[in-house]
This record gives structure tokens, sequence and C-alpha cells, in this order.
């Protein structure tokens, strides 16, 4: 096993049944002319999160960790998009309207892929997912089980909104969950708090929260 310092105690964990879990770093969150734009956001609130992001992967993929990477997004006919959802808000263009990243948070656009920073590895599966969770939907669970996987470290965007949902969905499926503090985003540095603060809270009521130089402390 091995162990990291986190919040709120040791987090221990075998790399070879654990996945490091990249959530939705998209162009559409992560660049101007995306949803997350759309949506009133100032997206370069997440830029910060993509150089240690990047070192995670790279030692995660050194030490051939299972890497798993998930899109939002929706088919280009919205029949997996919610009209509640596609309709909430005063976003400037909904999903699905056109904008300068081809249409908005549709799969298949540039817009909906992942930053090129952070592109996946052919054999890394990336789990397109139509809501805020990774299991919602999708065959998420169905790819942890097949590799035997039971603990998640998780990264990505936003920290209170995709982050938060799967680790909450994870949290009632039994996988043991490490959020990694500045590998995960938010467009409001009151929510980044916040969120980690709500996981590792209650004795870790979701799961552990650590910088990512705690991890690559011990992963090599
Ligand atoms: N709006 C926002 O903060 N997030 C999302 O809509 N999706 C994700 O978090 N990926």
């Amino acid at each position: 096993m091995t162990t990291v310092e986190a919040d709120p105690g040791p987090f221990s964990f075998d790399p070879a049944t654990t996945a490091l879990v990249i959530i939705d770093m998209q162009r559409d969150f992560c660049e101007p002319g995306g949803f997350g734009e759309t949506l009133g956001n100032d997206v370069a609130q997440l830029r910060g999160v993509i150089p240690p992001l990047q070192e995670v992967l790279a030692t995660a993929r050194a030490v051939g960790m299972t890497i798993i990477h998930t899109r939002e997004g929706h088919e280009p006919d919205l029949s997996d998009c919610p009209p509640a959802k596609r309709n909430r808000g005063a976003p400037s263009l909904r999903i699905g309207d056109p904008g300068p990243k081809g249409r908005i948070l549709i799969r298949g656009e540039y817009g909906h892929d992942i930053i090129d920073e952070l592109a996946p590895r052919p054999g890394e599966p990336v789990v397109d997912k139509p809501g805020k969770g990774s299991f919602h939907g999708t065959r998420f669970g169905e790819e942890l089980a097949a590799r035997g996987i039971t603990s998640l470290i998780v990264t990505g965007v936003t920290t209170e909104v995709c982050v938060h949902t799967t680790v909450r969905e994870a949290n009632d499926r039994g996988y043991e969950c490490l959020v990694l503090s500045d590998c995960v985003g938010s467009y409001f540095p009151e929510f980044q708090r916040a969120g980690l603060a709500m996981i590792a809270a209650q004795g870790g009521i979701f799961g552990w929260v650590a910088p990512s130089r705690a991890l690559l402390a011990v992963l090599h």
C-alpha cells in the first residue's frame, strides 16, 4: 500500500487498484468561447489547474496507473439533454447553439474535446457523460469494475459541480476517493474552499483531500 498525507488523515491506496480520474478538462469549460463562458464565468480561473494536473498525469502514466478521462456533453440531436438543463438560466449561448468552438457542449465538436495539454492517450478510456456525475448515464462504473478499481484519485473541473457530484456518487458506491486540491478548479474561489472542506469534514464524510505534491512524494 502507498500512503499519502491528506486531510483528515493518511490516505492509503494500492496503485494497482486505483484510477486517476480527470473530470471534464474540456475546452468548453477551460477556454473562452465555450459552455463555461456562456454561463457568465471567467474561465481563466481554471487555468491554474493545468500545470499540476499535467505533472500528476505524467507520473500516473509513468507508474502504469489506470487513467480515465470524462467529458460532459450531449448527442447532436440533444436526445440526452433534459430540457430542464438546456433551458435553465440565462446563458449567452445554450447547449447545442453554434459557438466559436462549435456547438456548445455537443459531442464531436472541437469545444467539447479535452484541452491539448491533457489529451488522452490511446488506451485511456474517455467516458462521455450527459450529467454532472460520472456514473449517471455512463459506463464509468463498468469501466472501473472491469479493471478491479476500488480507489479514485479525483481531479478536474469544476470542484463544486462535476467533481463533487462524481465524488458523492462514488462514495455511495463504496469507492475511496482522494481529491487533489490543486488539480481541481472552480470559477468561484469561495466554492473551491468550501467544496474541498466539505469532502474532508466529519472525518472524511466523502473522502480525503491533499495537494498534488503529497501524492507525487509517494508515487514513483
Ligand atoms: N458550470 C460548472 O461549474 N460546471 C459544469 O457545468 N460542469 C462541470 O463541472 N464539468
